[in-house]
């Protein structure tokens, strides 16, 4: 799917205005199957690892995925159609600077509400334009009982205390983020949001790639990129992932156990 120049702009300003835009049936369900089976043996491994209280939450899992093969898929990391919406929000001179899952399986809980990043200057209180998104899509059909993440629209231009009393009010009630596989979210994450609890046996993986302008630095996050994938990617995704640290082998960037300590603010 291709985007006009007027509906890129009329997604960005769907952001600007809630903090989110869907984009439906964007990625061939196809993929999105084979991304689910590709993931099952990194989920596994992330459980044996981190047991069953990670830190996410009970039973609530970050995986980074390896910027390898399937997981460094033109068609997704280089959508045209996401990418022309992200150019809008964050420039085109912005980068890519996560590639990243969040899972709840049966016995997770409702989690803090939280934004997933802080003001750029906290002691003003002043919000600014958007500088760090994530696009997220599901590998699995999201439903009432597998964990939809719940959001505020309109949050992500609040000062948190704003926010969370107009949430707590019920002046801005938490919506239900419902996707089918191959929808796509892209969302300013200073919103207040949470995840809710699976209360099924099938993980509901969700797929985060972080987009920021050009001069932020998340230290929490990055992408390890073998070379070869590197070279043989298009120039815009060479681009946009500029700032990443690159790897001589695919074995040297597949990601070390790693901990993802995500700040929630
Ligand atoms: O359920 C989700 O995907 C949202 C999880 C989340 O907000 C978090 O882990 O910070």
């Amino acid at each position: 799917m291709k985007l006009t120049a007027d509906q890129a702009r009329a997604h960005a300003d769907e952001v600007r205005k809630t903090s989110v835009t869907i984009l439906k049936g964007l990625i061939p369900t196809e993929t999105i199957d084979a991304w689910n089976a590709a993931f099952g043996p990194l989920l596994a491994a992330a459980v044996r690892r981190e047991g069953d209280n990670p830190n996410r939450g009970a039973h609530r899992y970050y995986v980074t995925l390896p910027f390898q093969d399937l997981w460094a898929d033109p068609g997704v990391i280089d959508n045209a159609a996401i990418m022309a919406v992200i150019e809008e929000l964050v420039g085109a001179d912005g980068v890519m600077c996560q590639l990243a899952s969040d899972t709840p399986l049966a016995g997770s809980e409702y989690q803090d509400l939280h934004r997933d990043t802080q003001l750029l200057f906290p002691e003003s209180g002043v919000e600014t334009p958007p500088y760090q998104l994530a696009v997220n899509f599901p590998l699995v059909d999201v439903t009432d009982e597998n964990g939809p993440m719940e959001y505020a629209p309109g949050t992500h231009m609040l000062s948190k205390d704003e926010g969370m009393a107009k949430v707590a009010s019920g002046e801005i009630p938490l919506v239900k983020a419902y996707m089918n596989r191959g929808d796509v979210m892209i969302r300013d994450v200073r919103h207040i949001h949470r995840g809710t609890p699976n209360r099924v046996g099938t993980p509901r993986p969700m797929i985060v790639i972080g987009y920021s302008r050009r001069w932020l630095h998340r230290p929490e996050v990055n992408i390890r990129i073998p070379a070869e994938v590197l070279v043989a990617l298009p120039e815009r995704a060479r681009r946009w992932l500029r700032h990443n640290p690159v790897f001589e082998t695919k074995t040297e960037a597949a990601q070390p156990e790693e901990t993802y300590r995500a700040f929630a603010y």
